[in-house]
């Protein structure tokens, strides 16, 4: 070993211990807060990241992580896309606002939480828990072995739910009900169908948490978008939260083709854990992550290069250049041309080729694009979590070809240390919240598990 290489050892061993710090602090004891002051509750996908950090650390604090996301499950199978922490009341939209406890007896009583999901990566988090504990030796395996049953019986109860409710009719697609669902919330994907929601000129009165916490309000959503937003919860709360009333009365409905990829891939991994504890559900699992992986492959709009997401109260494309439109290489299913067409799309001038950049990440829209704004959430800025999250998929696929590039520039991106929420891509200037805990799971996977 070099000295350079030594020096680099040492910085990734620093950085690790300072994620480790991050994801401690974070803790409530019960659950991993999303971010310290921003995000002071669980949620969905954020939980998802957060137990494959904590995996690394200790794996019985990452089941019981995802233990927690449990208890927030409905009565449908729907895992919520926050578990509100009962301590922490200074968050807008909180349990109250939702209502859902008092509107359905599908939502939990204790704990309270929203009232729709985010993209399912869990059953993709419990693969990777399951083999970082095989890798801390057999007692840690073996208790990981014995909870695996209980939180399979769970995961199956959510694909089910998001199978049976999201795509009734079967299209590999799955619905969503408001922007906030595909995790992305104001990104421009949604614009369109957002611009169509008048704002409730009944809209209760709110006190926004996120502007008093990040002062620059360009990052943030503006005012008219959480009007729209809220707007959105109004209508999901007068259909108490019932799918079917929701698909007749909504005015946002669009599916979403990152999350579908992610079920596609998620189902794949489902039934990989099915196999192991004989369950019976193994072929139901492989027809959905088929079903899935096919239904995101047919997205693929010819002139853009990239999968598209539909408005279905228009039934028109979602011409927009994010990055949810590279999520065929999730979960594969593109013929070997056609993938080949995307990773060069990919690595084009257009996306991480973009001279422009400061670290060949993935941005949240491509800089390229008339929609691009460097600081604006979910319009520009990279997030490492979605970067790590095609790292992670892309190796799981075997493509390490094209994971590698962007594992280093993410390393790179994240070597600062604040573990920023998001990036401003051009400058590399950390935006949002610090110490954001799946910014920390984040550096804790890439760092430990090469
Ligand atoms: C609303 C917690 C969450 C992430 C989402 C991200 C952001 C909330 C917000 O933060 O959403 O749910 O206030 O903007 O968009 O992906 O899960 O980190």
């Amino acid at each position: 070993m070099t000295a350079v290489d030594d020096l680099a050892v040492h910085r990734g061993a620093e950085l690790a211990a300072r994620a480790a710090a991050v994801l401690r602090g974070n803790d409530t004891g019960v659950m991993v807060r999303a971010a310290p002051d921003l995000y002071p509750h669980q949620w969905s996908w954020d939980a998802a990241f957060v137990s494959v950090g904590l995996a690394h650390l200790d794996p019985d604090r990452a089941c019981a992580e995802l233990d927690h996301l449990f208890t927030g499950q409905w009565r449908t199978g729907m895992l919520p896309h926050i578990v509100f922490d009962p301590d922490e009341h200074d968050y807008s939209p909180g349990p109250e606002r939702w209502g859902c406890a008092e509107l359905t007896a599908d939502a939990p009583v204790v704990p309270r939480t929203s009232g729709i999901c985010q993209p399912p990566v869990h059953a993709l988090a419990v693969e990777r828990v399951v083999t970082l504990a095989g890798r801390r030796g057999p007692a840690a395996a073996a208790r990981v072995r014995a909870w695996l049953p209980g939180a399979y019986r769970r995961l199956l109860a959510w694909h089910r739910y998001l199978v049976r409710e999201r795509d009734p009719r079967g299209t590999g697609l799955l619905t969503i009900h408001h922007g906030w669902e595909s995790g992305m919330d104001n990104s421009p994907r949604w614009d369109e169908p957002w611009s169509r929601v008048a704002v409730d000129p009944d809209l209760p009165p709110y006190r926004r948490r996120d502007t008093r916490i990040v002062r620059d309000a360009s990052q943030r959503p503006t005012r008219l978008e959480y009007d729209r937003y809220l707007t959105g919860v109004e209508e999901l709360r007068r259909a108490r939260y019932d799918d079917a009333r929701i698909s007749a009365t909504a005015s946002f409905l669009t599916t979403d083709v990152l999350a579908s990829a992610v079920l596609a891939a998620a189902s794949g991994a489902l039934a990989g854990i099915a196999r192991g504890l004989g369950a019976a559900e193994v072929a139901e699992l492989e027809e959905h992550a088929e079903r899935f992986r096919a239904g995101v492959a047919g997205s693929v709009d010819a002139e853009l290069g990239l999968a598209l997401d539909t408005d279905l109260r228009t039934g028109e494309p979602l011409r927009v250049e994010t990055v949810a439109g590279f999520a065929p290489l999730l979960c594969g299913g593109l013929g070997t041309a056609a993938e080949r067409e995307m990773v060069a799309l990919l690595r084009s001038e257009r996306w991480t080729g973009h001279p422009g950049l400061r670290h060949a990440v993935l941005p949240s829209t491509s800089p390229a694009a008339p929609e691009f704004r460097p600081r604006a959430y979910w319009r520009g800025p990279s997030w490492p979590v979605v970067t790590w999250l095609f790292v992670w998929l892309l190796e799981r696929r075997g493509r390490t070809d094209v994971a590698a590039p962007l594992r280093r520039a993410l390393l790179d991106e994240l070597a600062g240390g604040s573990f920023a929420e998001y990036h401003e891509p051009l400058t590399g200037e950390p935006l949002g919240s610090a110490d954001q805990s799946w910014t920390a799971a984040a550096a804790l996977d890439l760092l430990l598990s090469c």
